[in-house]
């Protein structure tokens, strides 16, 4: 957090009412509801939570116990109850008549089309269901699925939710070697793949890919599932590859689900930490699922049989599992699935898509939004965009002026913003607007959801008084239904970066800094770890500093997020070389060094800058000084002492002088 931030959130004095027409017909009308509900929770937080998951979940068997806090961090919810949650994503709405309703218009990047009703949705959900079954998947079991976006990736966690098996889904932005690492980490049986995906006019060889990681090691896959989008040429390995369209025609589409505990792990997200590897977050059944389907409802105020609801996310990242595998289809709601670049093949393209699709709830990130605002308010302006009617922001914090063009030339100055401020980690939305009843201010999350324990605090625990003009640490107090359970494989891990910040109390650390305003606003301010948010993805700077480090010309390397008027960070990378700077070639080295961590995390990892020095700034007990690191990075004048330094006239080398 710099100074300027919390300066800049705190003089925001913009404030945009609920407009009457949207209060009228929203779920959750006006601050009076809010606060009855947050009462409720305050003084019965079990009876809230528990009310909560009798509206939303239909129970196999139904749930006695509510929370269960006889093991902290370990916390269970409703944990004899048994349910299933493919069952409560698409069953649930054919048996109350509405099978015909459209779960997903998606729409490829070269144009194609497809709908599928909640009735077609199940029947590709039980086939492939029953194929995972015949391959020897069983409950707890775990399939990683790296696909485009296509409603197959969709069906296929869908599939897994059916017969209880555990979902990995790896973004198909990662290389081979990032989805080796997390095929390996959850020991996968079956990887579900594609021959290619498509994306701003390019094809991702994700099959290619998928046979790299096998090649060296993943020994507990024994078959991988292949979809065929790309018209890509691939390799074939008999015996262990099968076609995705070939298992659909063979098997039945009657596969009953499988009824699980509450907490039986629903799927592993694998998400950037700190330290160098990726740490696969744990979710849960029943908590999850009713995170996801409650926050349809509260945030995006949801209309099952009249609302279109479309989130531009990818399902490699948890935004794309929870409102677009989850959440939409657990309250039975339409949604718009789009596979390609937002650009592609010209920047209207999501105009376009929102336009034919008359989407009414659309959510995407302040990236998008800036990247989008850069090229012009024509490209919106082809388009009728009158059927929308909320918006939403996801990611990272929207700066005012994103929020103010978003505001006025996509929505039309009628639709409010929700600011939605969640993680991996917490499942479902955590600090956000409830549309008909919060005011809002452009940049600020607002207030916590009902039943939502969410506080600033400060070293010791202790709340930050409001308007106390500082910032503080962000913390849930509570366990709530939808957080994360562990940490795949690695307990330790869990306990030391949730749970372990405060001596003596169980408080969870999201990690983020924040500060409240005099009206209880709650303004994030940006990660107090070392992770930085590149295009609202979710990057660990020692990720990078690793694969950087294992090129064999590198001896060491520092990594830090540079402000930038798009992306949100830039990736900067200070690199130490092995030998002298002086005989070598700097700009093909660079180029090098770019595709070394592409090639080892994915192109989304890409340095944007890389410079070189004879040395790292560190101070005498050998700490590398990363404040004073990204104040170069980002050209600003160094104000910190640096008289602790063992060389100073590295600081002149890492501005780019020598
Ligand atoms: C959903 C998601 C989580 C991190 C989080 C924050 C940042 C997310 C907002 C935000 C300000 C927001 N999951 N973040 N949403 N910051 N305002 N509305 O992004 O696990 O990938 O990232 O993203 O730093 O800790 S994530």
């Amino acid at each position: 957090m710099t100074d300027d931030t919390l300066e800049s959130v705190l003089t925001e004095q913009r404030l945009f009412e609920v407009p009457d027409q949207f209060a009228k017909q929203a779920r959750i009308s006006g601050m009076d509801q809010y606060f009855e509900m947050m009462k409720h929770a305050v003084e019965d937080y079990e009876g809230f939570w528990a009310e909560q998951a009798r509206a939303e979940i239909s129970w196999e068997i139904p749930f006695s116990e509510i929370l269960d806090e006889s093991n902290p961090p370990f916390y269970k919810w409703f944990s004899d109850g048994r349910l299933n949650v493919s069952y409560n994503c698409i069953d649930r709405h054919i048996e109350a008549g509405n099978g015909q309703r459209n779960a997903i218009l998606w729409e490829g990047e070269p144009g194609d089309q497809r709908s599928l009703t909640y009735n077609e949705l199940l029947d590709e959900v039980a086939r492939l269901g029953n194929a995972l079954k015949a391959y020897g998947v069983g409950k707890g079991d775990r399939v990683v699925i790296y696909m485009p976006m296509v409603p197959e990736a969709v069906a296929a966690m869908q599939a897994c939710a059916r017969i209880g098996a555990i979902h990995s889904v790896v973004f198909g932005g990662f290389s081979a070697e990032a989805l080796k690492d997390r095929i390996e980490d959850a020991t996968a049986k079956v990887v579900i793949s594609a021959d290619g995906g498509l994306r701003s006019g390019k094809t991702i060889p994700l099959k290619a890919n998928v046979d790299q990681a096998l090649e060296e090691g993943c020994d507990s896959v024994e078959h991988v599932v292949v979809l065929q989008r790309a018209e890509n040429a691939i390799d074939w390995t008999e015996g262990r590859d099968v076609w995705f369209r070939d298992i659909m025609a063979r098997e039945s589409g009657d596969c009953p689900p499988e009824p699980v505990e509450a907490e039986h792990p629903l799927f592993i997200l694998y998400t950037s930490g700190s330290t160098g590897k990726p740490k696969g977050v744990v979710h849960s059944s029943a908590g999850y699922l009713l995170g996801a389907a409650a926050t349809m409802k509260w945030v995006f105020d949801i209309r099952p049989e009249s609302d279109v609801f479309w989130c531009t996310a990818d399902v490699g990242w948890i935004t794309g599992h929870t409102y677009i595998a989850y959440g939409p289809t657990a309250v039975g709601a339409t949604q718009v699935m789009y596979e390609g670049g937002p650009m592609y093949p010209e920047p209207d393209r999501l105009w376009a898509v929102a336009e034919r699709t008359r989407t009414t709830v659309f959510y995407t990130a302040p990236t998008a939004i800036r990247a989008l605002m850069k090229q012009g308010e024509e490209w919106p302006a082809k388009h009728d965009l009158s059927a929308l009617r909320l918006l939403g922001s996801v990611g990272e914090p929207i700066n005012p002026e994103a929020w103010m063009w978003y505001y006025r030339v996509i929505g039309g100055e009628r639709c409010p913003i929700v600011d939605t401020w969640w993680q991996t980690e917490t499942g479902a939305h955590m600090i956000a607007p409830l549309p008909g009843a919060t005011a809002l201010k452009p940049g600020s999350c607002t207030h916590p959801l009902p039943g939502i324990m969410a506080d600033v605090v400060d070293e010791a625990g202790n709340s930050i008084d409001r308007a106390e003009d500082k910032g503080g640490l962000l913390i849930i107090r509570r366990p709530w239904p939808s957080m994360l359970r562990n940490v795949w494989g690695n307990e330790q891990r869990f306990i030391k970066t949730y749970w372990s910040y405060f001596p003596d109390q169980y408080l969870y650390l999201a990690g983020d800094s924040a500060s409240r305003d005099a009206d209880g606003y709650f303004w994030i301010l940006g990660r107090m770890d070392d992770v930085i948010n590149v295009s609202g993805h979710r990057m660990g700077t020692m990720e990078i500093e690793s694969a950087l480090v294992s090129h064999e010309k590198v001896a060491e390397a520092a990594v830090v997020g540079r402000p930038d008027e798009v992306k949100g960070n830039a990736i900067h990378a200070f690199v130490i070389l092995k030998g002298s700077r002086g005989d070598q070639d700097l700009d093909h080295l660079r180029d090098d060094l770019r595709g070394h961590v592409a090639e080892k995390i994915g192109p989304i990892a890409k340095p944007d800058d890389i410079r070189f020095a004879d040395g790292l700034p560190k101070t005498r007990s050998g700490k590398i000084m990363r404040r004073l690191l990204r104040a170069i990075a980002s050209g600003e004048e160094i104000t910190q002492d640096i008289s602790t330094l063992e060389d100073e006239s590295v600081i002149r080398q890492l501005q780019g002088k020598d």
